[in-house]
């Protein structure tokens, strides 16, 4: 009798699996997971009018203080870019996933790198944003938030209302800059609790938000990936899934098991 070779299983059905069995779920974005909505990825390509820029040099303290015209005329071309997108299956079967979680008195952690606030609006409501968000600015001196227009900001840069001579910037977290002190405690605690920590989107390439999924797996947690591309951690993880969040996540999800 041949022996059987021991049957690998499906990707999609060990996620559901782990998944089902899961008590405390972590799950990490980044901007794959809004890529579906319109939103063009940090390293994908912005767009053809962007298309000369490096945002890993745009989003900087120090090109803000160089030429704060181009970067408040970026941040806020991207801030529309946001208010205009909708959340995507993706995002919704995320929120779907809390709410069951929550049924069965489980535990629900949606750590985000994407600073666009579509996770808030498609009703996910434990959301830590590492990365801070688009949709709010402040004053560069006193940190102060500063109301904006819905529309595009009239002047670039545009002037703080608060302190004279100081400028508006974005609520975001810049390369070189500490993450929200906040966010990280909140991380850290879901990530020390988590028995399950699901990585979706990111090229897994920036900290120390990179860093979660192997401090997740050091204290015993399954990991999972759903990245249309390969990435440094999916030769590393428990279950790795190639392709698009809006259409894997539904499946693995959806009816999510309470
Ligand atoms: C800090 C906000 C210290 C602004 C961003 C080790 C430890 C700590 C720091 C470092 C370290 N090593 C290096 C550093 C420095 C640096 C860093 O990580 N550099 C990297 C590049 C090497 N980190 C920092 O500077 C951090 N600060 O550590 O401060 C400190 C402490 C005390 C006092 C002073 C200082 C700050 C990092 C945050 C920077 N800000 N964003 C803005 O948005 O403009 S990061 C930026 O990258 C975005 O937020 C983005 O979210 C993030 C990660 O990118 P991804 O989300 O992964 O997006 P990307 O385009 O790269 O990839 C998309 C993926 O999706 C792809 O893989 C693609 O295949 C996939 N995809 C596409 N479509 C789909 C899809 N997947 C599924 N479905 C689809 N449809």
């Amino acid at each position: 009798m041949p022996r059987q070779p021991c049957a690998v299983p499906d990707p999609l059905d060990h996620a559901r699996r782990l998944i089902a069995d899961a008590r405390s779920v972590v799950v990490l974005t980044g901007a794959g997971i809004s890529a579906e909505s319109g939103i063009p990825t940090f390293r994908g390509g912005m767009d053809a009018l962007w298309k000369d820029f490096d945002p890993a040099t745009l989003a900087t303290p120090e090109a803000f203080a160089r030429d704060p015209a181009t970067v408040s005329r970026w941040y806020d071309w991207r801030r529309q870019k946001c208010r205009e997108a909708i959340p995507n299956p993706g995002h919704l079967a995320l929120a779907a996933l809390e709410r069951a979680l929550e049924a069965r008195a489980g535990r629900f952690t949606l750590l985000t790198q994407n600073v666009d606030r579509l996770h808030h609006r498609a009703g996910s409501s434990n959301v830590v944003e590492l990365h801070g968000t688009i949709m709010h600015w402040r004053c560069s001196a006193s940190g102060r938030e500063i109301e904006l227009p819905d529309g595009p900001l009239p002047t670039y840069p545009f002037p703080s209302p608060h302190c004279a001579g100081s400028l508006a910037r974005p609520d975001v977290v810049w390369f070189g800059e500490p993450l929200p002190s906040a966010a990280v405690h909140a991380a850290q605690g879901a990530v020390a609790d988590c028995d399950l920590f699901i990585s979706i989107g990111t090229s897994s390439v920036v900290y120390p938000a990179a860093a979660f999924i192997h401090e997740a797996a050091a204290h015993g947690a399954a990991t999972i990936e759903i990245n249309r591309d390969a990435t440094p951690i999916s030769s590393v993880v428990d279950v790795s899934i190639r392709g698009r969040a809006g259409e894997v996540l539904p499946q693995i999800l959806n009816p999510v098991p309470n």
